[in-house]
């Protein structure tokens, strides 16, 4: 009896300690930066509170994040050190979290040049969506990617421009050049979107990957000029956080997700992912924090499922699988409606297909046909935005809603997404439901 009643009372203690003290590492054993990591402080910790304790545990600020109490840190340990480290600092009671600033990469596949020029549009009826509408200057998409090429002549008349940073200014001189930050966004000259990778504000696409998703959106419709987007009109705006090689870190996209809510932009197109360390739903938790945000801000994040070829219901990526509500996953489909053979897969973490296979759009100066849950992702992104221009009115859950709603269900897809079908933005247009 005695030795049972010291067995229960060490038991409790034990989980009395874990519970006081639920700091935890994560990330560390996937690709990440080396020489920083991102620190998730409790919630009640004040900005002075946290440079404190930064500066107590020789930790340098790189940047604070807005949803949530949060920092990216520089950190003189590299290797496995900068891991003892990042454990020393989550046994800390301030502490909830440290978490690596993992690599992220965009999720295209192959280059195929001039095969099947915008077959996706017949695929989704956009034709007879474009009787209806053709899109509107007022949607903002963000392109959270590897920047738009903002001079391209058929996104041009489509790129988004800030208007607190257009203008004159008392002096007489250009907003966007004056090296003020006229509306007091926290970011100097930001008239065309900002760079997070390169902390400039030029967005400039050196990859061509954000263009061509941004063509797929929204290329100018009936221009004389190159290809159609799923929006003749809308407004993009380049967040750029991949830089040319393809990779971006995890600091970078919450920066440029915080931005995008900060700005109220209307949708997201996220045609990236990474692995996560873990299969529990905890992974990247700063990254869903600040989609959760954003979704509370009004914002639909449409996100690529990845081009695995695997179930990512067993072995996830982020940002497609998180359970959030203003989440949209993408999976890619073929001219035959049947799933890219590249495309990853969930009947939980894929909400619907859209084309991706030899998707032909705007690219660097030019064009060219790429394939991936890349490319899918922007056509899923296009009806929203399209469906936003024809029902201003309605929400971001609302909007995800009559798009999984209104899918084409394909047989061959059944069991491997949400909806069992590919998307029809005509039907969405029209609410022609299931
Ligand atoms: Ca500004
Ligand atoms: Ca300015
Ligand atoms: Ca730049
Ligand atoms: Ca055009």
């Amino acid at each position: 009896m005695r030795t049972g009643s010291v067995l229960s009372a060490s038991l409790l203690l034990l989980g009395a300690a874990a519970f006081a003290n639920p700091a935890k590492v994560r990330n560390f054993n996937v690709p990440h930066k080396d020489g920083e990591f991102i620190v998730r402080f409790a919630d009640d910790m004040s900005r002075d509170e946290q440079i404190a304790f930064m500066h107590n545990h020789q930790l340098q600020p790189l940047k604070f994040f807005r949803s949530a109490p949060a920092a990216l840190v520089k950190v003189a340990a590299h290797g496995r050190a900068l891991s003892a480290k990042s454990v020393s600092i989550a046994a800390q009671p301030e502490v909830r979290l440290v978490e690596a600033n993992t690599i992220i990469k965009i999720n295209v596949n192959t280059n195929d040049p001039s095969y099947g020029r915008q077959y996706g549009h017949d695929k989704i009826e956009a034709p007879a969506a474009w009787d209806m509408n053709t899109g509107s200057k007022e949607v903002v998409v963000a392109v959270i990617d590897t920047g738009v090429n903002y001079n391209h002549p058929d996104l041009a008349a489509n790129y988004w421009y800030n208007q607190g940073e257009s203008g004159m200014d008392a002096n007489g001189n250009e907003k966007s050049s004056n090296g003020i930050d006229d509306d007091a966004n926290g970011y100097v000259d930001d008239f065309r979107g900002w760079d997070f990778a390169d902390k400039d504000n030029d967005p400039m696409d050196d990859n061509g990957h954000g263009t061509h998703c941004s063509g797929i959106i929204g290329a100018v419709g009936n221009n004389g000029e190159g290809i159609a987007g799923v929006n003749w009109n809308t407004s993009i705006v380049g967040l750029r956080f991949i830089g040319s090689n393809g990779e971006g870190t995890s600091a970078d996209a919450i920066e440029a997700i915080e931005y995008a809510t900060m700005m109220g932009f209307d949708l997201t197109n996220a045609s990236w992912g990474g692995d996560p360390e873990s299969e529990t739903e905890e992974d990247l938790v700063m990254l869903k924090e600040a989609i959760r945000a954003a979704g509370d801000a009004g914002n639909l994040f449409i996100a690529a499922s990845g081009n695995e070829m695997r179930d990512i219901d067993k072995q996830p990526v982020y940002p497609a699988a998180y359970d959030l509500d203003n989440i949209v996953s993408v999976g890619s489909t073929d001219s035959f409606d049947l799933k890219s053979f590249f495309s990853n897969y969930g009947k939980v973490g894929t909400d619907l297909f859209a084309p991706g296979s030899s998707i032909y759009s705007t690219y660097h100066d030019g064009y060219a046909s790429l394939s991936g849950t890349s490319m899918a992702t922007p056509y899923v992104t296009g009806a929203a935005a399209l469906l936003k221009a024809s029902e201003p009115n309605l929400t971001n859950l609302e909007i995800k809603e009559r798009l999984m709603g209104t899918v084409d269900k394909k047989t061959l897809l059944e069991g491997r997404s949400v909806t069992g079908g590919r998307l029809n933005v005509r039907r969405a247009l029209q609410a022609e439901y299931n």
